[in-house]
């Protein structure tokens, strides 16, 4: 028989690449060093610092999977799911930051740009000399995007847009803005636009008083008539395919991300029942501490397996949406439960700021919501097995 690792059960470990640990152990070092000091207070003040984009670009940690041409590192998927969870083993709103700009900007230039859209953008979004945000959610179209009211309508020279897009993270600091629109050129077909920021008609305003990813900015997108030449529509893409096919990898580096998120919090409540003392011993040396710890590593471990093996069929080219609605909805939903149960662990530590586990638990209030909520990735699992259509 072999070793148990207690933090390790199932030896995740080997079944990294080099590559793989190497890119990781570069984002370990990183967020360790220059994020993990600034978290405590970038989330009381509600701060968010563009220079992060500029940091993880020069480390080559953004848009990962992007080939070398385009300023990307061409890394597999597994690589990019072991950046989300060291980045958001720190906090999912730096983690927010970075599969944005990845997985919903760079992404969808990369599939479905122009040469010349590449080139323009991915490598200064590569850098993190420019910032993006992906718009699709609107005030009256969420878990629906197909309802969206956005519109994109002709014009000689391009395209006028005009809509509102609502809780867009990095929005209020985006230099390139991925837009979702029903186009009646295209025959009200949902296509996607690519603006720049000081474009007239496009505003983004900050949305305040957020009480989760409070390090992370999110705004609103108001397009007032913006005119955009025919080269800003993304010419490959048509149909809710489109925005969901970004949302694939963007949820599939959450599912790996949210499990950073609760290993932290498990290794924290784990390390407090060994310091703190009652009724005159450690709390981890009574029974329904123990429990608590047993079923963190239980369910941590079952889903970071599961992220990794639908890693390794997204870079087999097998990868089937459902199986990233399935890890995305158990991950996200494990580890809230996890942070919630880590809170409690605490006492009234818990609740400071001082002791990271409330922090994560807000953070994982919103990763269970967005890009797809916790029960609409049930509704897209039940679809799949019954054949039957919840939704609508
Ligand atoms: P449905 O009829 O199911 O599909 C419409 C068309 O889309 C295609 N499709 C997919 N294609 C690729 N990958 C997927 N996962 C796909 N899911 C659907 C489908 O084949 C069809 O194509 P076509 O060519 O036949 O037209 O669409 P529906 O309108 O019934 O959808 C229902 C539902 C619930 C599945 C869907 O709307 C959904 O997933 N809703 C959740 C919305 C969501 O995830 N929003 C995310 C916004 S972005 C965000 O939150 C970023 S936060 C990031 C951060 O800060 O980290
Ligand atoms: P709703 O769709 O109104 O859902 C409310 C509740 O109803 C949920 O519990 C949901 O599960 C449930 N529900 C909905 N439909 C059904 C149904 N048919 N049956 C049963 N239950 C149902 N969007 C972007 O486009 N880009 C971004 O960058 C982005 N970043 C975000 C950052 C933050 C901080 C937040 C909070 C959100 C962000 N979003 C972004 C939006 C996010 O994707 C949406 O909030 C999410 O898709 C849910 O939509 P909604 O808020 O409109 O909720």
């Amino acid at each position: 028989s072999g070793p148990f690792v207690w933090d390790d059960p199932f030896l995740i470990e080997e079944q990294f690449s080099e590559d793989e640990r190497m890119i990781r152990d570069t984002a370990r070092a990183y967020v360790q060093e220059h994020l993990g000091p600034r978290v405590r207070q970038a989330f009381r003040d509600e701060h968010t610092d563009p220079a992060i984009f500029r940091e993880m670009g020069e480390l080559g940690l953004l848009g990962v999977t992007i080939p070398e041409t385009y300023g990307g590192i061409g890394a597999s998927y597994v690589a990019y799911g072991l950046i989300a969870r060291e980045v958001e083993r720190v906090d999912s709103g730096y983690r927010s930051m970075m599969s944005v700009q990845s997985s919903l900007v760079m992404y969808p230039i990369h599939a479905y740009g122009s040469e010349a859209q590449r080139r323009k953008y991915l490598p200064k979004l590569a850098t993190g000399e420019w910032i993006g945000c992906f718009g699709l959610t609107e005030p009256d179209a969420g878990s629906d995007p197909g309802g969206m009211k956005t519109r994109a309508t002709k014009i000689d020279r391009g395209y006028r847009l005009n809509g509102a897009k609502i809780w867009i993270t990095n929005a209020p600091i985006a230099d390139v803005f991925v837009i979702w629109a029903k186009s009646d050129a295209h025959g009200g077909k949902i296509r996607g636009f690519v603006l720049e920021k000081g474009m007239a008609g496009l505003s983004a305003p900050k949305i305040e008083g957020k009480l989760s990813l409070r390090a992370s900015v999110t705004g609103e997108i108001v397009l007032d008539g913006v005119e955009v030449n025919e080269d800003a529509l993304l010419p490959d893409a048509e149909g809710l395919s489109g925005p969901f096919g970004c949302l694939n990898r963007a949820r599939y580096g959450i599912a790996w991300g949210a499990m950073g998120a609760a290993e932290a919090c498990w290794h924290a409540a784990r390390q407090y029942g060994l310091d703190r003392k009652q009724f005159g011993r450690p709390l981890a040396h009574t029974q329904l501490y123990q429990k608590k710890l047993a079923d963190m590593q239980t369910e941590i471990s079952l889903g970071l397996q599961a992220a990794l093996r639908v890693g390794r069929l997204f870079d087999e080219g097998r990868m089937a949406p459902e199986m990233i609605s399935l890890i995305k909805r158990n991950n996200c939903g494990k580890a809230l439960e996890i942070a919630r149960l880590a809170r409690d662990m605490h006492g009234g530590n818990g609740i400071s700021d001082e002791f990271n586990v409330m922090r994560h638990m807000l953070n994982l209030e919103t990763v269970n919501t967005y890009e797809g909520a916790h029960d609409v990735h049930a509704l897209i699992l039940g679809r799949a097995q019954t054949g039957l259509q919840a939704f609508g």
